[in-house]
C-alpha cells in the first residue's frame, strides 16, 4: 500500500531517501534512452522523456512528499508560460501582503519565489527543506500529471494544480531558442529542422508535448476543483478575467475593496512581459547551479504567433496535423 511504502516506520528519513536514490539508479539503465536537445541524456519514464534529475525528483516526491491541503502546484510543459504563471500565482496568493511599488517580484525572479518542485525535493537529502516551507506552499513543476502520487491527485486531497498550455508551434520555437542557449559552446548549434523532427516525434524535455497537455486537461475536466487549465493565448487576450479566475480557483477571490483599489490591474501590469523583463533582477546575468542560463533567458519575446518568423508553412501544417490528431475526441482545442 502506498502509505506504508511512503512513510516507512523502521527507517530514518535519510535512509529512506537513499533507498529512493538507489531505486532510481537501478531503474535508469533499464529505460530507453536518447540524446536530449543539449548535453543532457533523456530517459523514457512512464511514457515521457525526462532527464535523471526530473526522474529522481519524481520518485522522491512519489515516495516521500507529504502534501498539505493548502499546496498549490504551478504545472507546465516547458516554455508554455511557466515564468509568467509563477509570477501571477505568487502575486495573487500574496495580494494582501505586499505593496506593488516594493514587491518581491521586483527583486527576485519568479523561479526564486515559486521554487522548482522536482529540484527542491532533493534538498538536504530529506524532506526537511520542503517540510519547512510555510503554508501555503507554492511549487512549480514540469512533471506530467500522471507521475504525481494519488495522495496528491485524488479528489479528496485538497492540493491544487494550476496548468498553462500554449500553441505547440510557439512552444517549439521558444524551446529551440532556449536549447541553443543551453547547448555547450563546443557543440554545433541545433538545426531547426532536426529539432523540429524530434519535437514532432515527442522527443523533447518532458515530452511528448501533447500527452503532457492532455494529462492535465483530462484531470481538469474530471475535477474543476483540482486542476485549473489555462491557455497562454487566453491570458494574453483577457489577462484581467484570467487573474480573477485563478484567484477564485485558489480560494482567494478579489473583494469589492480590492477591485476598487484596482489590485487585479496592478497584478496584470506587474506580471506583464514588459514589466517583468525590465526588472533589473531579470536583466542580470545570474547563472543557475552551474547551468549556462541566466534570468534574462526566460524573457525572449513573450508573444503569440512568433512561430511565423521561424517555421515554414509545411512545418506549421505538420504540427497542426499532429495536434489535431492527438486531440481528436478529447474535447480540447487550442484556439
Ligand atoms: P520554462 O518552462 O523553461 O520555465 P517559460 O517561462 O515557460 O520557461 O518560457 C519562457 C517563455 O515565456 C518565453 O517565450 P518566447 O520564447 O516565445 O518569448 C518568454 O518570453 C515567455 N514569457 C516570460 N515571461 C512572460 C510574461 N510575463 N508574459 C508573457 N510571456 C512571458
Amino acid at each position: 500500500m502506498e502509505t506504508s511504502k511512503t512513510f516507512p516506520s523502521v527507517e530514518t528519513p535519510d535512509e529512506a531517501y537513499q533507498k529512493t536514490f538507489k531505486n532510481c539508479d537501478e531503474l535508469l539503465p533499464t529505460l530507453p534512452q536518447t540524446k536530449g536537445w543539449w548535453s543532457v541524456q533523456l530517459f523514457q519514464y512512464h511514457g515521457f522523456w525526462i532527464h535523471i534529475f526530473g526522474i529522481r525528483g519524481s520518485m522522491l516526491i512519489h515516495d516521500h512528499f507529504k502534501p498539505r491541503s493548502t499546496d498549490i502546484v504551478v504545472a507546465t510543459s516547458p516554455k508554455c508560460g511557466t515564468t509568467w504563471l509563477r509570477a501571477l500565482v505568487f502575486s495573487i496568493s500574496n495580494k494582501a501582503s505586499f505593496d506593488f511599488s516594493d514587491h518581491p517580484l521586483r527583486k527576485a525572479n519568479p523561479q526564486d519565489l515559486v521554487p522548482f518542485f522536482e529540484s527542491i525535493i532533493h534538498k538536504d537529502g530529506s524532506t526537511s527543506f520542503v517540510d519547512g516551507i510555510p503554508s501555503p506552499r507554492l511549487l512549480s513543476t514540469h512533471l506530467p500529471y500522471s507521475l504525481f502520487p494519488t495522495r496528491m491527485t485524488d479528489d479528496t486531497s485538497a492540493c491544487r494544480f494550476v496548468y498553462i498550455c500554449r500553441d505547440p508551434k510557439d512552444v517549439f520555437v521558444s524551446k529551440w531558442h532556449f536549447a541553443n542557449k543551453l547547448r555547450p559552446k563546443e557543440l554545433p548549434p541545433l538545426s531547426l529542422e532536426e529539432t523540429f523532427d524530434l519535437f514532432c516525434k515527442g522527443v523533447s524535455h518532458y515530452g511528448p508535448f501533447w500527452d503532457h497537455v492532455l494529462g492535465y486537461w483530462k484531470a481538469s475536466v474530471e475535477s474543476t476543483k483540482k486542476v485549473l487549465f489555462l491557455k497562454y493565448e487566453d491570458v494574453k487576450k483577457e489577462p484581467l478575467g484570467c487573474v480573477r479566475k485563478v484567484a477564485e480557483f485558489l480560494g482567494v477571490p478579489f473583494t469589492p475593496e480590492e477591485e476598487n483599489k484596482e489590485i487585479v490591474e496592478q497584478i496584470v501590469k506587474l506580471c506583464s512581459f514588459e514589466s517583468m523583463s525590465n526588472q533589473v533582477v531579470n536583466k542580470l546575468d545570474k547563472r543557475y547551479q552551474q547551468r549556462p542560463i541566466s534570468n534574462s533567458d526566460f524573457f525572449r519575446k513573450g508573444e503569440v504567433g512568433d512561430w511565423v518568423n521561424h517555421l515554414s508553412p509545411q512545418m506549421a501544417e505538420k504540427l497542426d496535423q499532429i495536434t489535431e490528431q492527438k486531440l481528436q475526441d478529447t474535447g480540447f482545442i487550442f484556439h
